[in-house]
């Protein structure tokens, strides 16, 4: 006999967003699903972090270099995902993303999203998406998707985008279904949900097909690619369906993912994540910090050599670590 599915704990902040009004972005935050918080870091300090970002991939040495477009293709760079993500050659602990992370304006958004500020960061990838590189067709496909497990009912996490160039209608960014968040209930109800993984495994992940999104269609949800300034803060629910876009125009799409709640709900299971990820100095995490945690290591293959490069299996520049890493990371108490 197979083993019962396993129950996910509810959330104790479930009911986060259905304490509005507030009178300022949490509403927009519940309403539409996701919101641009305006310059949560100083613009001048985000174009600096985005310098950082390209000093990063030249230090690679493969060619790359900022001012001359024909390095922007896969083989002078570390290796990404096709559409400039990066979640491998400890990214995730770089100084630069770090310095991100502890961007005071980045806290103090998830403060008052949540009411505290004894929080944790979530230890993730971000994405460098370099004008010119059209992805390839099966890339481009849709991956529709949310961050949340189809069991977790309500508010679990609002994920985090910071803005390091302009990106406009026409350059790369997130692409968000504006309202889904709200149907989300309804939706698995009516669909039924898939068994939940078992512990360790990728809980909070979930598909949507073509005839799915018919069906958030049908009720006015609507597809909205998000414009963002240099220092400004995306958040979404991560109940809200997403996927992003390559850039179109001339300009690059440089962002870091971060995503912060209390340090009080992290589960032990999570803190052990968390604890070897930063300790590593070279693996990162998924989104949310706090529950469903999994540790994200990754080789990427080089298709000239048919091998991993050195440089995955370490940090570059690691985090000099401060009182605050140790906090964000959750290994000293506040
Ligand atoms: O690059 C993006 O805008 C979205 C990436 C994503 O799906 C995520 O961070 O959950
Ligand atoms: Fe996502």
């Amino acid at each position: 006999m197979s083993p019962p599915p396993q129950i996910i704990p509810p959330f104790p902040y479930a009911d986060l967003l259905s304490k509005g009004p507030y009178g300022d972005w949490r509403d927009d935050l519940a309403q539409d699903g996701y919101v641009v918080v305006k310059a949560a870091i100083p613009r001048n300090r985000a174009l600096q972090l985005r310098d950082a970002a390209f000093s990063w991939l030249e230090s690679f040495g493969r060619g790359f270099q900022r001012d001359d477009p024909s390095t922007y293709g896969q083989e002078f760079l570390p290796m990404h995902n096709g559409r400039g993500m990066y979640s491998s050659y400890g990214f995730q602990q770089e100084q630069w993303v770090w310095d991100v992370r502890l961007e005071p304006g980045v806290k103090a958004a998830f403060a008052k999203l949540w009411g505290t500020d004894k929080l944790v960061s979530s230890m993730d990838g971000g994405a460098i998406m370099l004008p010119g590189q059209t992805p390839p067709a099966e890339l481009d496909a849709n991956w529709a998707h949310i961050d949340c497990s189809p069991s977790r009912v309500g508010f679990f996490a609002a994920q985090g985008i910071i803005n390091l160039q302009d990106n406009g209608p026409d350059d790369g960014g997130l692409v968000v279904m504006k309202g889904s968040s709200r149907l989300m209930k309804e939706f698995f109800d009516e669909h039924g949900r898939p068994p939940v993984p078992p512990v360790g495994e990728k809980i909070d992940w979930h598909m949507f097909t073509e005839e799915d999104k018919q069906w958030f269609f049908a009720r006015g949800c609507e597809w909205l690619k998000v414009e963002a300034e240099a220092g400004d803060l995306i958040l979404w629910s991560s109940g809200t369906i997403h996927q992003n876009t390559p850039p179109k125009g001339s300009r690059d799409r440089t962002v870091t993912y971060v995503c912060m709640g209390p340090a009080h709900i992290v589960t032990p299971a999570d803190q052990e994540v968390r604890t070897a990820a930063f300790k590593s100095r070279v693996w990162g995490t998924s989104h949310a910090p706090y529950h469903g945690s999994f540790a994200v290591i990754r080789h990427p293959i080089r298709p000239e050599t048919g091998k991993a490069d050195e440089e995955t299996a370490k940090c570059k520049s690691p985090v000099v670590v401060t009182d605050e890493v140790l906090r964000l990371a959750g290994q000293l108490a506040y």
